[in-house]
């Protein structure tokens, strides 16, 4: 059993494994440490990673990139449209609001889901894992984004299952970064908690963590982000800049292209990352568009006031994160700056003045997160033995319930909300440790209904749906009162994801508490004449999901056990769960025999040539001129027809070809191995 740690990013993938010695980042296909995360669709098949990437140009409208941030999300949400517009390739609504992405393949117009295109990442990744070790592989953690919702939490590890794996945990990005950093350290002082600021700057977003550190331990103190502000958003500055210039100096419209601005934003991307190491960068593309070459040329002062407002920006979630944390930059010990976009150098002076200490390096940029997951996964697997180190982390957003039947507690948390409608009570507030657990008391006479929702609609993006699932708890029986007290335990597990575990009915024995521990510090019992005032009973850590106060009940207990099914909001059901999984096995099979047909085709392509060439030197004396002639006039029809009716067949097409030239070839190759042999034996008598 390997443990692995899995990072798919809005760019760039990137896996690592724990070995003996230490964590390794594995190597692609190519030989490269980070996979581009795209999916491209040929005619006949897929292209994952860098084959995806190389044939991007090919097949524009058809390469799928920037996916992971689309899962879970409205289609109508405007920052969801401000993305698809700079994406190529077509969507639509979905008739559960989220996104479907079309695409042709196979003749067609087949349309996917983003959980299934991030299930095809991931089923790369795993075959690249799988080739590297040699061995099948399942049990992983994720990197995920701080601000993945409940529903993304829950969609991406659908996209993992649909992919074969088996995630122990999905792991916040900053928080895998904060691992891969504290657990080698060892010099934090003993004199209190020693105070990092992570800043995560990707492709598409950028990630503030604070982190306690103390021996043996590590806390999140706060999580911030901004969902779009990432590399993407520097490249796309310098796109306007010059897609303006050319409009004025060229006549051309790049926006009007999908080629040319596909090359103009990778063209950008690069000038970008030469401006990180240069102070002035060209620009040149040929044949752009209307066969126009372009020339343009840029200084670094220029991008960094082009990009001012990007920069500006950058403070947000650096200043929330402080602010969340109850710190000031004072208190800060250090900066650590990971992600790639990072690398701008403005970036970094942004940071300084904002933290009054100049941020810093230590960690590999690209790789941190993986290897962070990677640790996790040998800390939570039962095989590996790493040194003792606690993960305290948080989730950033305020989780409230509803009941239909009034309110179930009274904290709002001074969070104000629309009036005229139900106030939720907030059961896990901004800042609560994953994993937590709570234990509602309920007054309840028959089937009821909970529903999780986001309290705080600011934490979303505009246009996002608040709510998150419903819970049914029911049907039960109340044992004698009409109204029964029913515990509700609610879980937020390990992966940040909210749901109702259990619920039983509690037996009234007159003045029995003493039976209950967990009843003494109830704050539900006083009991109003209109509705029951209910409320929270008890907020427990607990380290394992399963290790809470509710193992004291008796066998009596557990058979008023109440049945409880949910509805996750835009989840997928079990059904669309093992379609999907059915659909990417039919997906991989025909990326399989395409993959083969391509080698029985070079297989016979090299037959050719080599026996051409044979019939000439090696098997010269063994073949009449006849034999040459015919054999000859086979050769070449056959490489007259892989490039005419043959360029595209089956695989078995190939196979037979090679089957027929084989027949007339077999007779002479093996006069001459007759006659090898023959030699051999002469010159090993003539050695003795
Ligand atoms: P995300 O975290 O948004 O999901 P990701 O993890 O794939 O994305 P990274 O690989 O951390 O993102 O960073 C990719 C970004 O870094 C791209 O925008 C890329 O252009 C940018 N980048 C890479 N090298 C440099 C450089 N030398 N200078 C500036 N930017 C760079
Ligand atoms: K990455
Ligand atoms: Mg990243």
């Amino acid at each position: 059993m390997s443990v692995v740690g899995i990072d798919i990013g809005n760019e760039n993938c990137v896996t690592a494994v724990v070995k003996q010695r230490g964590i390794d980042v594995l190597l692609n296909e190519e030989s490269k440490r980070e996979t581009p995360a795209v999916v491209c669709f040929g005619e006949k098949q897929r292209f994952l990673g860098s084959a995806a990437s190389a044939s991007a140009m090919m097949h524009p409208k058809s390469t799928v990139s920037q996916v992971k941030r689309l899962i879970g999300r409205k289609f109508t949400e405007p920052e969801v449209q401000h993305d698809l517009r700079m994406l190529p390739f077509e969507t639509s609504e979905g008739p559960d609001g989220g996104i479907l992405i079309h695409l042709k393949y196979l003749g067609g117009t087949h349309i996917f889901t983003p959980v299934q295109i991030t299930a095809m990442l991931f089923a790369h990744l795993r075959d690249i894992i799988e080739k590297n070790l040699e061995m099948p592989i399942s049990d992983c953690v994720i990197g995920i984004p701080s601000y993945f919702t409940d529903l993304q939490r829950r969609l991406y590890l659908d996209a993992a299952t649909v992919a074969g794996l088996k995630p122990l945990r999905l792991m916040h990005d900053c928080t895998a970064t904060a691992l891969s950093y504290g657990i080698y350290k060892t010099d934090f002082s003993n004199s209190g908690p020693t105070y990092v600021a992570f800043v995560d700057i990707g492709h598409c977003d950028t990630q503030v963590s604070i982190v306690s550190f103390e021996a043996g331990h590590m806390t999140i103190r706060s999580h911030t982000f901004d969902r779009s502000l990432g590399g993407r958003d520097f490249d796309e500055v310098l796109f306007s800049h010059f897609a303006a210039q050319f409009k004025e100096q060229y006549r051309i419209d790049v926006y009007s292209n999908v080629k040319a601005c596909i090359r103009l934003r990778a063209a950008c991307e690069k000038l970008k990352k030469v401006l990180s190491a240069n102070a002035e960068a060209p620009l040149n593309i040929e044949c752009l568009m209307d066969e126009k070459d372009v020339k343009g040329f840029i200084k670094r002062e220029e991008f960094e006031m082009l990009a001012s407002g990007l920069l500006e920006r950058i403070r947000v979630p650096c200043s929330q994160a402080l602010a969340d944390a109850g710190l000031t930059a004072k208190e800060i010990h250090s900066v650590e700056l990971v992600g790639s976009g990072s690398r701008i150098p403005a970036i970094a002076r942004v940071l300084a003045s904002l933290f009054k200490v100049e941020p810093r390096r230590t960690l590999n940029a690209s790789e941190c997160v993986a290897r962070g997951c990677a640790l996790q996964c040998a800390m939570l697997s039962p095989i590996f033995r790493v040194r003792e180190y606690e993960v305290q982390d948080i989730i950033p957003f305020t989780i409230g319930f509803l009941s239909d039947e009034g309110p179930i507690g009274t904290g709002s948390n001074g969070i104000l909300f629309p009036k005229g409608q139900p106030i939720p009570s907030i059961l896990f507030p901004k800042g609560q440790p994953i994993p937590s657990a709570k234990v509602l008391t309920l007054r309840r006479s028959s089937l009821f209904h909970l529903e999780a929702l986001y309290a705080d609609p600011s934490e979303l993006p505009a246009g996002a749906y608040p709510k998150i699932s419903c819970f049914t708890i029911g049907p039960f029986q109340g044992s004698r009162s009409e109204k029964a007290r029913v515990k509700v335990k609610v879980e937020l597990d390990l992966h940040g994801i909210v749901s109702v575990v259990s619920a039983r009915v509690m037996e009234e024995h007159g003045n029995d508490s003493k039976m209950d521990p967990m009843d003494t510090d109830c704050v539900t019992a006083s009991v109003s004449s209109e509705a029951v005032a209910d409320g929270f009973q008890e907020s427990m850590q607990s380290k394992s999901s399963h290790a809470t106060g509710d193992g004291r009940h008796n066998k009596a207990a557990s058979r008023l056990e109440i049945p409880i099914s949910e509805n996750i909001y835009g989840g997928m059901t079990k059904a669309e769960l093992s379609e999907a999984k059915e659909k990417e096995v039919q997906l991989a099979q025909q990326d399989r025999i395409m993959e083969q047909t391509k080698d029985k085709k070079n297989a016979l392509e090299s037959y050719v040539y080599e026996m051409r060439n044979k019939l000439f030197n090696t098997y010269r004396s063994f073949v009449s001129d006849q034999e040459r002639e015919g054999i000859s006039k086979s050769l070449q029809q056959t490489e007259d027809w892989l490039y005419d009716d043959g360029d595209d067949e089956t695989e078995n097409a190939y196979t037979s070809k090679l089957e027929d030239l084989k027949k007339l070839v077999d007779p002479i190759e093996s006069r001459y191995k007759d006659e090898e042999a023959r030699a051999q034996a002469t010159r090993d008598l003539l050695k003795c």
